[in-house]
């Protein structure tokens, strides 16, 4: 499975002209296995007619559809996982939620974040910030190159990095000995979804599986 990793926003996609299941679609057709449905304005109920038909989407190319931060809504939806962050619900009852075999990813942004997590009920683990963004206010410091590396280092777990990730710099983030990379507006905000999946999963030099 390639290590490119969708993060959705429906509003950069909206600005760049698209919808979020075209999007999705564009990315999965290009070879997106990882997809994380991140939607922090809409209701309950919108949440879940979005999340249904997302679902279609990533279930008909075997990607995995992630949910933000929301475990009821990962539930309803019978999703493949869930992303917290540091203010979210704890990892520990996230997994008694959603049980065992569902995936957990959790970021962090520091080496005290990193050294905090106890027990092996996390699959991965998203690292941010790495370079300036304007998808996200509320960043914390960034970690650049030589922070991402740092904390790459100190983990067994896989590790996707997020933060300003683009074709430019794919490359070098991949060095840092990450395991994948998670983009929100290099894939949501591009003229062609499709292009920019497949230039990024080109440049991470996957083999497609399928
Ligand atoms: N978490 C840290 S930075 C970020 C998230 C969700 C947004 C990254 O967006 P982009 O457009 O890929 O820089
Ligand atoms: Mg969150």
């Amino acid at each position: 499975m390639n290590r490119l990793y969708l993060v959705t926003d429906s509003d950069v996609a909206r600005k760049a002209g698209h919808t979020l299941p075209f999007v999705v679609e564009e990315a999965c057709r290009a070879g997106v296995r990882w997809v994380q449905l991140r939607e922090k304005e809409l209701s309950t109920r919108a949440f879940l007619e979005l999340g249904a038909e997302i679902k279609q989407i990533t279930q008909a190319y075997g990607a995995n559809l992630i949910i933000n931060d929301r475990v009821d809504v990962a539930l309803a939806l019978d999703a493949d996982g869930v992303h917290v962050g540091q203010g979210d619900m704890p990892y520990s009852m996230v997994r008694t939620l959603i049980g065992p075999d569902k995936i957990i990813g959790l970021s962090i942004n520091n080496l005290a974040e990193l050294q905090a997590i106890a027990g092996a009920q996390l699959d991965y683990l998203g690292i941010a910030t790495i370079f300036p963004t304007g998808t996200k206010q509320d960043t914390s410091s960034l970690l650049g190159l030589d922070g991402l590396q740092q904390l790459c280092r100190q983990t067994s777990l896989p590790t996707f990095a997020i933060g300003g990730i683009n074709a430019q710099n794919i490359q070098q983030v991949m060095q840092t000995g990450v395991t994948g990379a998670a983009v929100v507006s290099a894939i949501c905000g591009h003229p062609s979804p499709y292009e920019a999946s497949r230039e990024m999963i080109e440049l991470l030099n996957d083999r497609m599986i399928e």
